[in-house]
């Protein structure tokens, strides 16, 4: 076991880290308050790599790991952190087209979701189908060569901008068995959007219901089998899980830093906060969960490159830990600012709106716990 990154992978980090104090953090508060999908930045994100991490290179990947992933992201959430997110949504839909489309499928939608050209979309969630996803109802009917969608995906994140939506169809029984997974692109007669959702955080980046009626699909962007649909798409999680934890977890370093800088100025009872006993060991927990959080992060990320027989339930182990720990520390560091924490004129209220969702997308943290508790009940 070797925890020291390799020289390959603090010159990524460096990076990545120069591009969020660079070009996401000057820009993140104006982004959040105007609701801006930051196009451009974005593309200039990809031109560095990170439109497709791990993606293979004959199409523009970038052929990194999942380790080298979670280092990227933490870095990118310190900048902006729903601009990250958004990010590693399009990533995961990125991979699951290298992973289980075709030559011609990957030659066809990569290049250009590499470079950002194009942007991706999951679409699993249904009004009522969330937490049991393998219950969703969008129908896929076979009709010649195309599918014919009729249904709904809600809180579909970059929906109405994206340009590619895989989507997690029933082309056959009922339950997971059934599900087939599709990519519908943007233009498709008969897909159309809700209005953009009123969030409390995630403001960077379109959240939107995305609509099929009598949508017509060619079997030819179907990825993988038909009914191997719901497969492909707990595949994707293990990764974005990673990812969504690997966001938490650079919100609340940078939170905690800046927490540290502030109570070091900031003066009461006639000396800095920082010689407070209570406040000197509130950090000392805040970094040391924190990094018991990124450890099991890239404890998870090895296992899942790995296809290890317990990577999903490690998978979800981090993204509950890192999610539950990076709220904890982003509060905590609002609360050690005291009132200032609360305006916006200190970042900190953006971060604790922005990772609290953390904690409810990619499975909730019950879910979680139903994935973990399962494997370990399992016969
Ligand atoms: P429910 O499933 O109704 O759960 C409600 C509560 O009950 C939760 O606390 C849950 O943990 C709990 N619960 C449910 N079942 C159990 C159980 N068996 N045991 C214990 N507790 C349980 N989805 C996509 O497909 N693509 C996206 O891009 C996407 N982006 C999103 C962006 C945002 C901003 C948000 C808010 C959501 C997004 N989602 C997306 C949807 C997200 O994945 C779901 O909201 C999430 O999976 C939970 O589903 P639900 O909201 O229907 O809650
Ligand atoms: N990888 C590969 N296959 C998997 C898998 C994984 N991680 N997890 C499950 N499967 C297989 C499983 O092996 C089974 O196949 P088989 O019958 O051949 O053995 C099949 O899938 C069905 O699995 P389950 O029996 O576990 O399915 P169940 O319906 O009980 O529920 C549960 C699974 C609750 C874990 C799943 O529905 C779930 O993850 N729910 C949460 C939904 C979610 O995470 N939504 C996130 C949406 S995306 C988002 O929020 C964004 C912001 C992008």
């Amino acid at each position: 076991m070797d925890f020291a990154l390799s020289e390959e992978q603090r010159a990524f980090q460096q990076m990545a880290a120069d591009f969020a104090s660079g070009e996401l953090e000057p820009n993140a508060a104006e982004w959040d308050e105007q609701s801006i999908f930051p196009i451009e930045t974005l593309k200039t994100a990809a031109s560095l790599g990170f439109g497709g991490i791990y993606v293979r290179d004959d199409v523009g990947g970038s052929a990194l790991s999942r380790l080298d992933a979670a280092i990227i992201f933490e870095e990118l959430s310190k900048g902006c952190t729903s601009t990250a997110a958004y990010i590693s949504i399009h990533n995961m839909a990125a991979w699951m087209i290298d992973t289980y489309g075709s030559q011609e499928q990957r030659q066809r939608w990569l290049p250009d979701m590499c470079s950002m050209d194009i942007f991706g979309a999951y679409c699993l969630t249904e009004a009522n189908s969330g937490s049991d996803a393998a219950a969703l109802r969008t129908k896929a009917v076979r009709d010649g060569d195309h599918y014919v969608l009729n249904g709904s995906k809600a809180f579909i994140s970059g929906g109405g901008t994206a340009d590619v939506y895989v989507v997690m169809v029933r082309t056959g029984e009922e339950g997971p068995q059934g599900i087939s997974c599709l990519v519908v692109e943007k233009g498709t007669p008969g897909l159309s959007y809700g209005a953009q959702e009123r969030k409390m955080g995630w403001k960077s980046q379109p959240t939107a219901e995305v609509i099929f009626e009598n949508c017509r699909v060619p079997i030819a962007n179907r990825l993988g089998d038909e009914g191997q649909g719901f497969k492909i798409a707990m595949a994707g999680l293990d990764g974005g899980r990673l990812n969504i934890g690997a966001c938490s977890v650079g919100a609340a370093q940078y939170c905690l830093d800046r927490a540290i800088s502030y109570i070091k100025e900031r003066k009461q009872f006639g000396r800095p906060l920082a010689q407070f006993q209570a406040l000197q060991f509130k950090v000392a927990d805040m970094a040391t969960e924190l990094d018991s959080a990124r450890l099991m992060l890239h404890r998870a990320a090895v296992s899942v490159d790995a296809k290890a027989p317990q990577a999903t339930r490690q998978a979800a182990m981090a993204k509950r830990l890192a999610t539950d720990i990076g709220f904890n520390v982003v509060n905590e560091a609002l609360q050690l600012h005291g009132g200032y924490g609360y305006l916006r004129d200190y970042p900190m209220e953006r971060f604790f709106r922005d990772v609290r969702v953390h904690q409810i997308l990619e499975g909730t943290n019950e879910v979680m716990r139903l994935i973990i508790s399962r494997d370990l009940l399992k016969d």
